[in-house]
């Protein structure tokens, strides 16, 4: 078993709703969710909007493998009718984001795939919640 961090955002809709049905699919597409921080909110980080977002942090224990895991929450962004992705650094109002923040203590860096997510520690509505459900020692030893 492997323990995934995965960082949940959405700015559209019934944010609480999103959150909990990505969990829901997370439960059943990824694997048992063991940790689980309170819901944040937070202004938009990068980009100008009038949507406010809500954010969290899961911990997953789970049997897929780095890509594999990608590939779900990307399934499961799609099924929650996500369309635009962000390009070239330029973010969107999205209903529901999940980032694969760390994957136990590997390390992995291809185009499609950074693990450790490269921009977390920049990112209060990422350290917040991460804060309150992992050993942040831990987690800046994992990423050096
Ligand atoms: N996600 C981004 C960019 N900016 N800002 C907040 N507050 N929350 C997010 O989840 C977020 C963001 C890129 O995915
Ligand atoms: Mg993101
Ligand atoms: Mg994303």
């Amino acid at each position: 078993m492997s323990k995934v961090y995965l960082g949940l955002g959405t700015n559209l809709g019934n944010k609480a709703d999103n959150i909990a049905g990505a969990i829901r699919n997370i439960e059943e597409l990824i694997g048992d969710v063991v940790r689980q921080s309170a819901l944040y909110g937070t202004k938009p980080w990068g980009f100008e909007s009038d949507n406010d977002f809500v954010n969290a942090v899961v911990c997953v224990e789970t049997r897929l493998s780095p890509h594999e895991v990608l590939a779900m929450t990307q399934q499961i962004e799609r099924s929650m009718g996500r369309t635009e992705k962000s390009e070239n650094g330029i973010y969107h109002d999205r209903i529901i984001d999940i980032d694969i923040l760390l994957y136990d203590e590997q390390h992995i860096n291809e185009p499609t795939l950074m693990v450790p997510h490269p921009l977390m520690m920049e990112r209060d509505f990422v350290v917040e919640p991460l804060s309150e459900i992992a050993d942040m020692e831990k987690v800046r030893k994992i990423i050096g």
